[in-house]
């Protein structure tokens, strides 16, 4: 009896043990007692890691879909950290930064854009299907504190080069220049330490930042200088693959498409799982029965003179261009006011064809609802099932659209396509290519 009540004590013991010891993240060792407060004294030590939080923030004169790439430099770093064994790792969430008011949303009845939480625009879970990323909200609940531990303003190098080699470098230094921290204006919001960091290179770089501190909330202003860790791989893929749009925007561009061109997913022969992990390679997409061209003008035209062309030139551009596809219906995309879109409109159609021109105007409601930001997504997913896209040159808007092409399914050709900067041959760029890779 007595030695049965033994083996069955030794064999309890060691299950216990066992199940502490492969629940890594819950065992604390010697050096994370100091650091973490789990206390030293007793051989199993029973230690739930503290959550690390990510703050970040963007050169406030940036547009839309570039802070849309940042985010993916950041989005794939604390997903690869997310598999990291050590916890100072692993334990490292991404806080949506709230949408500022951009520049480019200029509408003048819009009541208020500022500070514009991210699922207006994105299917959040879809994002953490990915990474560990939370809204500011659910930090400021999470956390319980507006306190920043760390605070870092990047800064670029003078020299990128040494000995004509690019190499990573990061260096905590005194800022070289004046900079302004306004915590997304919150007023709440304060920082023990604030400083720079000169930095050029991969983003992952960061790590020996978040392995050296002990401290639980980080945030690194001026992020668009972090360098993708491999841009265009697999992660990258994948990462942008989890962006999926808020679903009552992709449901207004699908009521849009079905209404106006009788395009529908199943007769376009597009197929997308609702859950974003179950894609899969593909090149069967049809899409619309209508040619979608992003038109990008507003400061385009005066930053841009020789890429973006002129109202006349575009429209001769697209009247050829509809002609060798046999399309009469095109989808215009564009930032012009509403008299540029009526004159585009004029100069496409004639006497000799039957060119109709659409383009989305939104209600009262969900304009004052979705904002700037969304009714451009809008447009996005409009062009992204158009059986032919071309768009403008070096336009971060225009690249989004030929990304979510890429994971839908479309033959290239119908995807890297761009207009002209003028009538003359000569001013034709070509469209870089970036392949979708699973
Ligand atoms: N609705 C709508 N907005 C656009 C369009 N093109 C540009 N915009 C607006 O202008 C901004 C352009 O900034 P950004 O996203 O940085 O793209 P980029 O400047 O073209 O590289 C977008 O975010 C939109 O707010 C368009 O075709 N439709
Ligand atoms: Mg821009």
């Amino acid at each position: 009896m007595n030695k049965t009540f033994w083996i069955f004590y030794l064999v309890i013991f060691f299950f216990l043990n066992f199940f502490y010891c492969l629940d890594k993240q819950n065992f604390c060792s010697k050096e994370d007692a100091t650091t973490n407060g789990c206390s030293d004294n007793q051989n199993i030590h029973l230690y739930k890691p503290q959550t690390r939080y990510i703050l970040y923030d963007v050169n406030p004169s940036e547009g839309f879909n570039l802070r849309r790439d940042v985010y993916l430099r950041l989005a794939i770093m604390v997903h690869n950290f997310k598999k990291s064994k050590n916890h100072k790792l692993s334990t490292l969430k991404l806080v949506l930064p709230p949408w500022p008011h951009l520049y480019h949303w200029q509408s003048k009845d819009i009541f208020d854009q500022r500070r514009l939480p991210w699922s207006l625009f994105f299917d959040i879970p879809s994002l953490q299907k990915f990474a560990p990323v939370i809204e500011i909200s659910d930090f400021f609940a999470e956390a319980n504190s507006a306190s920043i531990d760390e605070t870092y303003t990047l800064e670029n190098f003078e020299e990128m080069f040494e000995s004509g080699v690019f190499v990573d470098k990061v260096e905590v230094r005194d800022c070289k220049r004046r900079h302004i921290n306004n915590f997304y204006g919150y007023p709440n919001i304060s920082s023990k330490i604030t400083t720079c960091l000169g930095f050029q290179g991969h983003t992952s770089n960061l790590k020996t930042i978040f392995e050296k501190s002990d401290s639980q909330i980080f945030m690194f202003n001026r992020a668009e200088i972090f360098l993708h860790d491999e841009y265009g791989g697999k992660a990258f893929w994948e990462a942008r693959r989890s962006m999926r749009f808020n679903k009552e925007l992709v449901k207004i561009a699908k009521d849009f498409r079905k209404k106006n061109f009788n395009s529908t997913d199943k007769l376009d022969g597009i197929n997308r799982p609702d859950d974003w992990t179950l894609e899969k390679p593909k090149r069967s997409a049809k899409g619309g029965n209508y040619l979608c061209v992003h038109l990008r003008r507003k400061d385009f035209i005066q930053g841009r003179p020789n890429d973006v062309p002129s109202l006349e030139s575009a429209s001769k551009q697209l009247k050829e261009l509809l002609e060798k596809l046999k399309f009469d219906n095109i989808f215009i995309s564009t930032d012009s006011p509403e008299a540029e879109f009526k004159k585009l409109s004029t100069l496409l159609k004639s006497k000799n064809n039957n060119i109709k021109t659409k383009r989305f105007t939104p209600s009262e409601e969900q304009k004052e609802k979705y904002k700037d930001g969304g009714i451009a997504i809008i447009d996005q997913l409009i062009c992204s099932h158009a059986a032919y896209f071309v768009g403008t040159h070096e336009s971060t808007f225009t690249y989004r659209i030929q990304e979510e092409r890429e994971i839908l399914g479309f033959p290239e050709h119908t995807t890297f396509n761009q207009l002209c900067g003028n009538d003359n041959p000569k001013s034709c760029k070509k469209s870089s290519v970036w392949k979708i890779v699973y």
